[in-house]
């Protein structure tokens, strides 16, 4: 018999429930899992990555047991040392010289716990989290505006709306789910109208009726122009204005003089006027409308300032607390609203309260019974890394992010990790870019194992079901926190019999002297039982005492969590990123996400079918930039900038515009040797949010020439070390690489390095079949053990597309290979296979090859696809890049 448990989704901060089903025997494969029905996020569906999760759950990289100095050590011995240094440098230096920098990846227990630990016992507010990387600019907009760190909007406002302005945002890939429920909203209600504005042409732009790709960092600058709009055609509420909020007439005042008309607007956002013009009108007359923004306008050194001119829009025309209306920050990570409730931040106290709230310190250190309070904020991400260097903080535990890829200036917080007198990492993983950099691991329970709650982007709060054991020594990230504090002499504050008892505290501190005074309240749960949280349903806070069924939408009322209980306007003025491009830096650099990877590809690079859709890292250029650098489409460029170098494949394609490229997060030095694009990001930062500038660097591009490109297909890791590039590709049947060389490639030592090393592997030792084609430059090698295919090398002097998948099937079968197989392989032309090119559909696995094939041979609509090829009938992630295949001619007729 299987068990099952609902769960919820450890990927995007859409939340969706998930069933996760165990076998009864624990040596069978998990089951894949499939969507809650009953899950107001999802009902029951769920996209590619989310579909992908039972892959992901068995890895080869599980850490599975503390390591100190990497030599495996037992629980007691690493809390102890932990414990003991932390003790040690407060003492000699006071507690600011220890820090925590967390995720919003935990869940809120452990956010809990490790908040109280800092912030009331060892007495630091230095405790900070990769949501500085994320959404630290919306939670200081919603601060500035509303007095509370508040998401006005739920899900259901998306589908309601009649004008959906989705700011920075790809949430076709990034939000699958909801892209989807908007998509379904919009084919029930054509007259519904979405604007997209992004710099980029994006597979969300699939669905806009108007994509306004505006000059990178100029959105303040769009939000300004529809605030003076806004008065010019009489669509300020008076009344409300009045009654509920502050500062209006100094905010359109400066509205007014900052983008006094069309054309000045339209100029500096580098748009058309009549563009500009069309979202104003349907502006004016949709009243329900909601913007909806992610990291473009987040990632910015104006970012705070790019939320309030959202929000001063929605405050002018009373756009908020009613049905289909709202200014609505989508949030990336899982629980980075769990994270912003307890207070994870280092400019937030505990629970919504800041240090400088009026009594805030009081209640909280009374709450909490805490001998240590910290008194006053403590350093944000990027400060942080720079105090480590600067050896003021000199013990730093890492829990469940990987800054040595995500945040800026790699090469810097390299320099930190090193000067770090005791660097600890908690991880699931043993082997990635920030564990390397560890004095201290602790090996983590991981999605399918722990037990928790999560807040997604609406305010919903869900359960994180544990369903399988601990693998090895695996622990409770709470847990281990809890230890470290019982260890520091903390234990009667620390001594939880179960994570709901951590759920029922923080609850209970939510309500403490609140009486309506604070949005952020969920003492129902004050006293939940175990039972009572283990038959957790999914409810949005807030959920005081009396009010079980939570809050849907918030400020209906018109009151907010002010001094006065008025909103705020912020007089704006819009500016542009730090950087310029000059000269030597000539080219705007963006970064951000793949439909079918998560950030550094700890989880989704478990998941082979996962890397079909994207095999390799990229940087897009415009092809009249990378004609003019003599660049072509697949050819390892060079990406410099100030503080350090990549090294990519070119896309060309028009989809980013000229001047500007764009190079996914996602990989990592496990997975390419240079291709961290985190490298060439300033330091830059919202002066405000103290957020980084991740969307935005300069940079020089270049050709590299004389190169050797390789395919290599081996049934055994190997490694390059004379490489400019490699990458590894995950799959199921033996290690695939693409790698590039400098021109020269040594033979002879090539095939000493690749030979099998075992003897009896090899009946016919170092056997290579040879094939050159002296014309073209091709190179083929294939090693074969004992009959068997062990390693082919393909090279050529240009970038090829070869399948590596009738290969990677040859490595993995038991079958000798057959004369024409053997011809096959030296001609690079798979025999009776069909090449199915890259993958679209991930679910089905259907590739380019196949869904050109369909069109010719007359499915020329999506639907038809679907019902020739099933692609896009699954989780439908892939519908917006079918569409791409289905010639214009085609789409207009069907
Ligand atoms: N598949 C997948 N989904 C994810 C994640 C993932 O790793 N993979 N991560 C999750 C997380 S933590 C987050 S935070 C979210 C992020 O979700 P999104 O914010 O949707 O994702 P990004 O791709 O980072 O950036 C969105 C867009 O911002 C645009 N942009 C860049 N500069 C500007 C600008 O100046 N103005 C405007 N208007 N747009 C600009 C970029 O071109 C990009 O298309 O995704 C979540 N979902
Ligand atoms: N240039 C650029 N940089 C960016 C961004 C960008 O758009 N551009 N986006 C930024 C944003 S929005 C984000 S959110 C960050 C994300 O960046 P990171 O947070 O650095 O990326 P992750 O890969 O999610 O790292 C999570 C780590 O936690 C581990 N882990 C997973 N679950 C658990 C657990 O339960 N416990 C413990 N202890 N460990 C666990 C994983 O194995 C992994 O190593 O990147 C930021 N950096
Ligand atoms: S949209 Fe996809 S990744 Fe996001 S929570 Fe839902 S299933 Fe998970
Ligand atoms: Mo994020």
């Amino acid at each position: 018999m299987t068990t099952t448990v609902k769960t919820t989704c450890p990927y995007c901060g859409v939340g969706c429930g998930v069933n996760l089903s165990l076998p009864a025997n624990p040596n069978e494969v998990v089951p894949p899992v499939s969507g809650d029905l009953d899950h107001p996020a999802n009902f029951g569906r769920l996209c590619v990555k989310g579909s992908s999760l039972a892959q992901t759950i068995k890895s080869d990289d599980r850490l599975l047991s503390p390591q100190i100095d990497g030599q495996v050590a037992t629980w007691a011995r690493a809390i102890d040392t932990i414990a003991d240094k932390i003790s040690q440098v407060v003492k000699d230096h006071g507690p600011d010289a220890f820090a925590f920098y967390l995720s919003g990846q935990i869940l809120t227990e452990d956010y809990y716990v490790a908040n109280k630990l800092a912030k009331g016992f060892i007495g630091t507010a230095n405790v900070d989290t990769n949501s500085r990387l994320c959404m630290a600019s919306a939670v200081v907009g919603y601060k500035r505006a509303f007095g509370s760190d508040t998401v006005p909007c739920n899900y259901d406002d998306l589908e309601r709306c009649d004008l959906l302005i989705m700011v920075g945002s790809n949430a076709a890939w990034t939000h699958p789910i909801l892209f989807q429920r908007i998509v379904a909203a919009k084919q029930q209600r054509p007259s519904m109208k979405i604007v997209v504005i992004d710099p980029r042409a994006t597979a969300t732009c699939d669905i806009a009726d108007l994509h306004l790709a505006i000059r990178p960092g100029s959105d303040a600058a769009i939000f300004s122009f529809l605030l003076q709009e806004s008065a010019r055609m009489g669509l300020v509420d008076d009344v409300f204005v009045t009654q509920h909020t502050n500062q209006f007439d100094a905010t359109l005042q400066q509205a007014m003089e900052s983008t006094p008309d069309v054309t000045t607007t339209a100029a500096f956002c580098g748009v058309d006027e009549h563009d500009l013009m069309t979202l104003s009108q349907w502006w004016a007359s949709n009243d329900k409308a909601v913007t909806f923004y992610s990291q473009g306008v987040n990632q910015s050194s104006s970012g705070v300032d790019k939320c309030n001119a959202i929000i001063n829009c929605h405050l002018a025309t009373a756009r908020l607390g009613k049905e289909g209306a709202g200014p609505f920050s989508i949030t990336g990570q899982p629980n980075a609203m769990g994270g912003r409730e307890v207070g994870g931040l280092a400019n937030q106290l505990a629970a919504h309260m800041d240090f400088a709230t009026p009594g805030a310190l009081d209640l909280v250190q009374r709450f909490w019974q805490a001998p240590n309070m910290a008194t006053q904020n403590g350093l944000k991400a990027v400060d942080l890394f720079q105090a480590i260097e600067a050896g003021k903080v000199k013990v730093l535990w890492i829990m469940s992010t990987n800054p040595m890829v995500s945040l800026p200036d790699t090469a810097q917080v390299r320099r930190a990790l090193e000067k770090c007198e005791l660097v600890i990492v908690s991880d699931c993983k043993a082997h990635t870019d920030t564990t390397a950099m560890a004095d201290v691991l602790l090996p983590a329970t991981g999605w399918s194992e722990k037990d928790g709650t999560v807040t997604n982007s609406e305010r919903r709060i869900s359960r994180q079901r544990g369903l399988l054991p601990a693998p090895g020594d695996a622990k409770h990230d709470w847990w281990a926190i809890c230890e470290v504090a019982k260890a520091m002499g903390y234990g009667s504050a620390f001594d939880y019999q179960g994570v709901h008892e951590i759920f029922a505290e923080h609850a209970g501190l939510s309500a403490f002297e609140n009486n309506g005074t604070r949005d952020f309240d969920i003492g129902h749960y004050r006293h939940i039982t175990q039972a009572q949280y283990d038959g957790f349903t999914p409810t949005q806070w807030p959920v005081p005492e009396g009010k079980p069924e939570g809050t849907k939408r918030m400020f209906a009322d018109g009151h907010f969590f002010t001094q006065d209980g008025r909103a705020q306007f912020v007089p704006i003025n819009p500016s542009l990123p730090a950087l310029k491009a000059t000269q030597q830096w000539p080219f705007v650099l963006n970064t951000g996400r793949l439909r079918d990877q998560w950030h550094t590809m700890t989880r989704t690079g478990d998941a082979p079918s996962l890397a079909k859709h994207t095999a390799q890292p990229y940087v897009d250029i415009h092809p009249e930039d990378a004609q003019r650098l003599g660049i072509i489409d697949g050819a390892l460029t060079r990406l410099s900038s100030p503080h350090g170098e990549v090294r990519l494949k070119a896309n060309v394609t028009k989809s980013t515009p000229q001047g500007q490229i764009f190079v996914p997060i996602h990989w990592t030095q496990q997975f390419a040797n240079a291709a961290v694009v985190s490298n060439l990001i300033p330091q830059t930062v919202d002066p405000l949010s103290g957020q980084p500038e991740s969307k935005h660097g300069v940079v020089q591009v270049e050709r590299i020439p004389l190169l050797q490109y390789a395919l290599v297909v081996s049934s055994r890791p190997q490694s390059f070390s004379e490489a400019l590039y490699w990458c590894v590709i995950p799959s199921d049947q033996g290690f695939r690489y693409e790698v590039v060389w400098p021109n020269g490639v040594n033979l002879a030592r090539l095939k000493e390095a690749f030979s099998p090393l075992q003897e009896a592997l090899c009946v016919e030792r170092n056997h290579w079949l040879e094939y050159t084609n002296p014309m073209t430059g091709q190179l083929r090698l294939a090693c074969l053990a004992g009959g068997r295919l062990d390693t082919v090398v393909y090279l050529s002097h240009q970038p090829e597309v070869v399948s590596a998948d009738w290969l990677l099937s040859k490595l993995a079968s038991s079958d000798a290979l057959s004369e024409l197989d053997r011809i096959a392989l030296l001609v690079g032309l798979p025999a009776n296979v069909e090449d199915k090119g890259n993958i679209v559909c991930s679910c089905y696995q259907i590739g380019s090859k196949q869904i050109e094939k369909a069109i010719a041979s007359g499915s020329e609509t999506v639907e038809a696809l679907g019902a020739v090829l099933k692609c896009g009938t699954n989780c439908g992630s892939c519908i917006p890049e079918l569409k791409h295949f289905i010639p214009k001619r085609m789409e207009l007729s069907a």
